[in-house]
This record gives structure tokens, sequence and C-alpha cells, in this order.
């Protein structure tokens, strides 16, 4: 296996259901990654260490997933230049909207890209990387502007019920 080059990091192991399309995405591309729980309030200093490594063992993208008081991606960021993407993971009373707020409002100066709650945006985090690492990769590009031929064409073929 090579070296990873994208990280999946996330809270808790109940946030895999969620985070589980961001790997899926980048397997489907072969892209080389690794998927761990990295809990920042349970596992600071194993956070910290994380993201202090990042860059040395060639991560070039890390997608981060926490639910609730999300934490994680703001926290990862704060100690790495490597890109950070964000995922909010849906929580059991706000159904993600904390999520969503807790990472999308990083202060000026340490950005998160922030994607949609839920599996669409865990989904959309992996693409992210995808097109990020194929700026450098032609192999890649190519990759994936088939999938969006591919997706256009399905959009195409859809069909209506027919109307009265
Ligand atoms: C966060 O708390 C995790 O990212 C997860 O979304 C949430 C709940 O964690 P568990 O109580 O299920 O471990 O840290």
């Amino acid at each position: 296996m090579d070296a990873p080059l994208v990280g999946v990091v996330m809270g808790s192991s109940s946030d895999w259901d969620v985070m589980q399309h961001a790997v899926a995405v980048l397997r489907e591309f072969g892209v080389p990654h690794e998927a761990r729980v990295v809990s920042a309030h349970r596992m600071p200093d194993d956070m910290f260490a994380y993201a202090e490594q990042a860059r040395g063992r060639g991560l070039r993208a890390i997608v981060a997933g926490a639910g609730g008081a999300a934490h994680l991606p703001g926290m990862i960021a704060s100690k790495t230049t490597v890109p950070v993407l964000g995922v909010p993971v849906p929580s059991k009373y706000l159904r993600g909207e904390d999520s969503l707020l807790s990472i999308v409002q990083m202060p000026r100066g340490i950005p998160v890209a922030t994607f949609a709650i839920g599996e669409a945006g865990a989904a959309n985090a992996g693409l992210y990387a995808v097109a990020m690492l194929a700026g450098t990769d032609p192999a890649l590009a190519e990759r994936l502007e088939t999938f969006r031929a591919r997706q256009s064409a399905a959009a195409r073929a859809m069909t209506l019920p027919a109307s009265e």
C-alpha cells in the first residue's frame, strides 16, 4: 500500500456511517488514504500529534468529520498547513446544524473548507480531495472527468412519470 496522501479522521467510531462515504470515494479513485478515530476532546494530544506530523508524513489533505461541538477540523487546522476539509456529522439533538456551525465559523486566519452535513458532505469532501490531487496527477484528473461524464449521462437518461 502506498503512503497515504489523504487522511480521513473522525471524532468517534459512531461517525463512520457518514465518513465511510469519503473513504469510498478515495477508494474508487485509487487515492492512497488512511482512516482513523482522532477525538479532539478525548485524545487531544493524539490529535495534535496527528496534525503536527501530517505534512511530514506526506498527507496532502485531511478530511475531518465530527458531530456536535465539532472542534476537530478547526483544531487540526490550527496545527498544520495541510488543507483541512471539514464534514459536519449529524448530531442526535440538533441534526448536525450544531456541527455545521461549529466547523464553518472559523475565525479569520485558520481556514477549514466546510462541506454539507452528512453523507453528501463526506462524499464531496472525498471528491474535493481528489480534485486537489488531480492538479498534479493527470491520470487522476482523467478519472475525475470520466466520473463527471458518467454522472451527466445518468442525469440525461432520467425519466419522469408520465403527466396527465
Ligand atoms: C463527537 O461526538 C464525535 O465526532 C461524534 O459525532 C459525537 C458523538 O460521539 P460518541 O458519543 O458517539 O462517541 O466527538
